[in-house]
């Protein structure tokens, strides 16, 4: 649909910008932190980083929230390292860790930025991996703990709160990007794994509303929106299918309290449907997310299946690449869009169509947590840094977002990846997407010095206007 006039963004738009814990903090065993599963992790891909000093930021924490602050920021959307509050994940708390994000809330705050908190991104504690993992429930038990020790810890200071980043890629991608529970757990279904994570997903948001009435939480998935290759008619149910499995399912029991039929039918026939216990389902039923955060860089396009068998499933998948699965949907590269420097395909116009899906289904406002692009930025000799790259996809991308509030969908912020260079989940540190840059390399940790790139001076002129000019 098209409009006479765009409507403009309300004023209090939360203009913001994500990072993870464990990919921007370093100090990874500081101050009576824990090893968590990314921790111990060796494997990385040829010539790419680890994550012991990342950015830096827990030794530059003032320094890089007084950057947020110049750029004007009106939240900081992060994590917080469940291994620097609870060390082995379930036992002592640690007061060192619980400081500094005490330290990293009061900053913002001074600022005038909104802390936006997720609880868990990708960082299972190393002692919980070694007793099963999400494969156990006792890890249900854990997390709840830890969510209370944070709501007790920041709920005066703290609004606004994320449960588990990307739970549906740690369900599709996590043995691929060791990101759900380490190789020690490899032999327990994910969807069981899932069933857990969903527990303690609305145990931790049933919770927060009874310690903190005036907190707001929501689920925070990455939600792709899947294109049918063709309107073939089993090319349109592969795509149903696939939006069922991809998106639908987490967003369903985090909203619904229940699982998505489409889904939980694929589930049952594939032998993969988890052990649901007695009380379970009140669980998920009792809690009820206050708003729907989404993670969005690209959509997906599927095909039907060839036949059983005769599917070649797509080699290397990820977050933003599918690999298809035989019997249900074949992986189809998309011939209107373009792909950045790492395959992944680039879509503006899905942002609109993805805000529409979720809010049609949900009726919750939305805030996005992240969106950008990953590119190797180059320092020209003078110092600076001209990503106009950057500047185009997020121009395209807050465009669109314009045009979904115009269609009447409930927009509270946007807060792009990353406000600073950070590690990526499996391609290291010169996979770039921060409006700060941060002066090291895959090994040589240089400087470790900020400094703002073309895309920091966009970004901060537009939150000033609190419009695209
Ligand atoms: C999301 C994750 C982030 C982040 C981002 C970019 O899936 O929530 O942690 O890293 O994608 O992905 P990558 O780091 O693989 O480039």
């Amino acid at each position: 649909m098209q409009y006479a006039e765009l409507t403009p963004f309300p004023e209090g738009f939360l203009w913001g910008a994500s990072t993870s814990g464990y990919q921007v903090e370093g100090g990874w065993d500081a101050d009576g932190k824990g090893p968590s599963i990314v921790d111990v992790r060796t494997d990385f891909p040829h010539g790419t980083t680890d994550y012991r000093v990342a950015a830096d930021h827990y030794h530059h924490v003032d320094e890089d929230v007084a950057l947020f602050g110049e750029l004007g920021l009106k939240a900081y959307r992060f994590s917080i390292q469940w291994t620097r509050i609870v060390p082995d994940g379930d036992g002592a708390v640690n007061a060192a860790g619980v400081a500094f994000y005490h330290r990293l809330i009061d900053g913002l705050l001074a600022q005038g930025i909104e802390p936006v908190v997720t609880m868990y991104h990708f960082d299972l504690p190393q002692a919980l991996a070694e007793r099963g993992g999400w494969g156990n429930r006792a890890t249900i038990d854990a997390f709840a703990r830890y969510a209370e020790t944070l709501f007790a810890e920041y709920g005066s200071k703290v609004t606004y709160w994320l449960t588990i980043n990307e739970q549906n890629m740690m369900v599709l991608y996590g043995q691929m990007l060791d990101i759900l529970d380490g190789p020690l757990n490899r032999g327990v279904s994910a969807y069981q794994k899932n069933h857990h994570m969903l527990l303690a997903q609305a145990t931790a948001m049933a919770r927060l509303h009874e310690m903190v009435p005036t907190a707001k939480v929501g689920p925070a998935p990455n939600i792709a929106y899947v294109y049918p290759e063709s309107c073939r008619p089993e090319d349109v149910l592969a795509a149903s299918d696939f939006n069922a499995i991809r998106n639908w399912l987490y967003l369903d029991v985090a909203v619904h309290g229940r699982y998505n039929p489409i889904a939980w039918r694929y589930l049952v026939e594939r032998g993969l449907a988890p052990v649901v216990e007695p009380g379970d389902d009140a669980i998920l039923a009792a809690a009820k997310p206050d708003f729907i955060a989404f993670n969005y860089y690209a959509t997906h396009t599927a095909a039907a299946p060839l036949g059983e068998g005769d599917d070649a499933p797509i080699e290397g998948g990820d977050q933003q690449i599918s690999m298809g699965e035989a019997g249900v949907y074949r992986a189809v590269a998309n011939p209107h869009l373009a792909k950045n420097a790492f395959g992944w395909e680039i879509d503006p116009v899905g942002f609109r169509t993805t805000f529409r899906e979720i809010y049609e289904r949900y009726h919750l406002p939305l805030l996005v947590t992240e969106n950008g692009l990953g590119a190797f930025d180059e320092v020209a000799p003078d110092g600076t840094i001209h990503d106009d790259y950057r500047i185009e996809y997020l121009r395209a991308h807050i465009e669109q977002i314009q045009w979904a509030i115009s269609d009447g969908v409930e927009v509270m912020g946007y807060c792009p990846w990353s406000a600073i260079d950070l590690v990526s989940t499996h391609q290291g540190i010169s996979k770039r997407y921060g409006f700060v840059y941060v002066d090291r390399g895959e090994d040589d940790l240089r400087t470790l010095g900020r400094s703002r790139k073309d895309s920091f001076f966009w970004y901060q002129a537009l939150i000033k206007a609190n419009a695209l000019a």
